[in-house]
């Protein structure tokens, strides 16, 4: 059985809805945020020595990281569902997006958060963070311009593993700039699978 490390409010989510997606068996591992700090509960450290989450097991097989677990999950139990045929171009297109999340797109909305947090100090900071905001949602709104979803008519994982970009830019309140990207965030959330997760995974302010 899969077990999965959810932490309320957090990434791990979109592994409960590809999970759900896929129709496959899991078990839920339940942590709570610390309602002052906002941090993970050092439980989660007990098994992922940098407490965060998600973090699945699968047998002996643990992971860390989303897009490894996205990676993992459709390949080992997919049976082709949610990704192109590798050896296809859109394999690439694809695999691109599941990096493109944390290792692009995620930064500028991060720093956004927490300098946002430092009032009136962060403010010489906010026009360069503002414009590489802008930088990145613009790159994926126009992405979503002829396509339901990244990869085309049809969900794959990279959309899953994006979808907390487009969560997160809609909790920032950016969503109005950009209305491909807000229509994808509302088609996304409405999928019965993705319903069916947040029913799951519990507190999700996301989901809103
Ligand atoms: N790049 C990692 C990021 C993991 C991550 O930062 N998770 C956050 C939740 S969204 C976390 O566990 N935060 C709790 C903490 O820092 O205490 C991934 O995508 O899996």
């Amino acid at each position: 059985m899969i077990i999965v490390h959810h932490l309320n409010n957090s990434r791990s989510q979109r592994i409960l809805w590809l999970l759900e997606e896929l129709g496959l068996p899991y078990e839920i591992k339940r942590y709570q945020r610390d309602p002052k700090t906002n941090l993970a509960p050092p439980e989660l450290k007990a098994i992922n020595a940098l407490g965060k989450s998600p973090v699945i097991e699968d047998g002996d097989l643990k992971l860390i990281e989303s897009a490894a677990i996205i990676d993992y999950l459709i390949r080992r139990h997919g049976q082709g569902r949610l990704q192109p045929d590798p050896t296809t171009a859109a394999y690439d297109q694809y695999v691109q997006w599941l990096h493109f999340a944390e290792g692009s797109a995620m930064l500028p909305l991060m720093l956004n958060l927490y300098v946002g947090r430092l009032g009136e100090a962060g403010a010489p900071l906010h026009p360069r963070i503002e414009s590489e905001v802008a930088n990145y949602l613009g790159y994926l709104n126009e992405a979503l311009g002829k396509t339901p979803y990244l990869l085309g008519d049809e969900l794959s994982g990279a959309d899953i593993q994006m979808s907390f970009i487009g969560e997160v830019a809609k909790a920032q309140g950016k969503l109005p700039t950009y209305p491909n990207l807000a229509a994808w965030v509302q088609r996304f959330q409405a999928r019965p699978a993705y319903r069916k997760a947040v029913e799951q995974g519990g507190e999700y302010a996301f989901a809103r």
